[in-house]
């Protein structure tokens, strides 16, 4: 049975910065993501911290929203059978060193704070990350 869900895929700053943008969109093609939509944005600080809002008490929190509003960012849903799970497996271990061959974050990562991309982790998380980005 199909099982058909949509989820938020972000390009990170790093990436996006060094020009990895159509290579990292390509990976999610070949693995038979559709991407519905896309964007490039650049996001506020005060942005950043309400999307990485779970994150607030931890001590990588103020780095992380500095981070993400350094530079552009690619926002994607990307739409596949068990897209949640699918996108975290290609995406692989948040630590780029710790991340399995083939994925992105082995691939194209620089380190635990700059791996490239993010992925939302639940399907309720990948609603409320949709709605934070495309709204209308
Ligand atoms: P995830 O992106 O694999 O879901 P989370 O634990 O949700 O990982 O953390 C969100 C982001 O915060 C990570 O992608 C990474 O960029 C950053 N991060 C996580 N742990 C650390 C850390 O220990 N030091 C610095 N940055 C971290
Ligand atoms: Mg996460």
């Amino acid at each position: 049975m199909s099982n058909i869900q949509k989820t938020l895929s972000i390009i990170k700053p790093d990436a996006v910065e060094r020009n990895l943008s159509e290579e990292i969109k390509n990976e999610f093609k070949i693995n038979n993501f559709n991407i519905l939509k896309e964007k490039k944005v650049k996001i506020t600080k005060s942005e950043a911290e309400k999307f990485y809002q779970v994150h607030q008490t931890k001590p990588f929190y103020n780095d992380l929203c500095d981070y993400l509003s350094s530079g552009p960012i690619v926002v994607m849903i990307l739409e596949k059978d068990d897209a949640v799970l699918e996108n975290r497996k290609l995406m692989g271990a948040t630590d780029p060193k710790k991340a399995e061959e083939g994925t992105l974050r082995k691939k194209f990562g620089i380190s635990i704070d700059k791996n490239s991309v993010h992925g939302s982790d639940s399907i309720e998380n990948a609603k409320q990350e949709i709605e934070f980005f495309f709204k209308d």
